[in-house]
């Protein structure tokens, strides 16, 4: 896989380090990659740190996929009037599972369809704890993505069982996975395991250099790519 084929397979969480200025962060690191990386991520803490109307202006004008991660998990009636925010400005929302179906994500759903906006769900996550409860409830959450029917799903980098779980179940849903770089899943893994894109933060938005960091993380994910593609 090309330097360009692997950076078209990431999607860059937009979390600012701490210390910068937002605007100066955010345009070199959006200057860099656009048009190379396959998207962005957005998610509280650029919205904290940099306020909503900002954020919905950058999202705006963004070239590539756009995901509001918030991680939704709440009533249906809460959800929606916090998905209104964003919903003329992003490509999908990302949402938990365990929250279940009616009263929620069926409801969730239907809205974001109405406005042309993709659905993706949690399917576990990326960081150790998840193993405690996430991984020990697939079997429901895989109930609750049958009946959803999401675009997506948010699977970890860090576990690829759990991404290979997802990609042979799913064959047809968009699988995104987190925990590349700084959480310690080598970069292509992921891919390898199943997934459709990586979802990568610090390893690049950290960077003075993010282009460069792009260039890294595609080299190191060649080597791993060679042996299972
Ligand atoms: P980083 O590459 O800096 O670890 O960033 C990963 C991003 O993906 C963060 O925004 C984090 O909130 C998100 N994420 C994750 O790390 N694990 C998950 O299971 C789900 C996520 O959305």
């Amino acid at each position: 896989m090309s330097i360009e084929e692997y950076a078209s397979r990431i999607i860059v969480s937009l979390d600012p380090p701490g210390g910068v200025e937002i605007g100066e962060w955010l345009e070199r690191v959006y200057t860099s990659l656009k048009g190379l990386v396959a998207g962005w991520k957005v998610g509280w803490p650029l919205i904290l740190r940099w306020g909503v109307e900002r954020v919905r202006s950058f999202l705006a004008s963004a070239s590539g996929v756009r995901l509001l991660d918030l991680k939704l998990a709440d009533i249906y009636n809460t959800m929606r009037s916090v998905v209104d925010v964003f919903v003329d400005v992003v490509d999908a929302v990302i949402a938990h599972s365990f929250i279940g179906v009616e009263g929620a994500l069926a409801e969730l759903k239907k809205l974001l369809e109405e406005y042309g906006v993709k659905l993706v769900l949690v399917y576990t996550m990326s960081h150790p704890g998840a193993s405690e409860v996430m991984d020990q409830c697939l079997d429901r959450i895989d109930e609750v993505v049958e009946r959803v029917k999401p675009w997506g799903l948010v699977a970890p980098a860090t576990r690829p069982s759990l991404v290979s779980r997802a990609r042979r179940r799913y064959g047809d849903l968009v699988i995104f996975s987190p925990g590349v770089g700084a959480q310690g899943a080598a970069p292509g893994s992921a891919i390898c395991a199943g997934a459709d894109y990586e979802i990568i933060g610090r390893s690049i938005v950290a960077s003075p250099d993010p282009l460069r960091s792009v260039y890294g993380l595609s080299a190191s994910a060649a080597k791993i790519l060679s042996s299972c593609t």
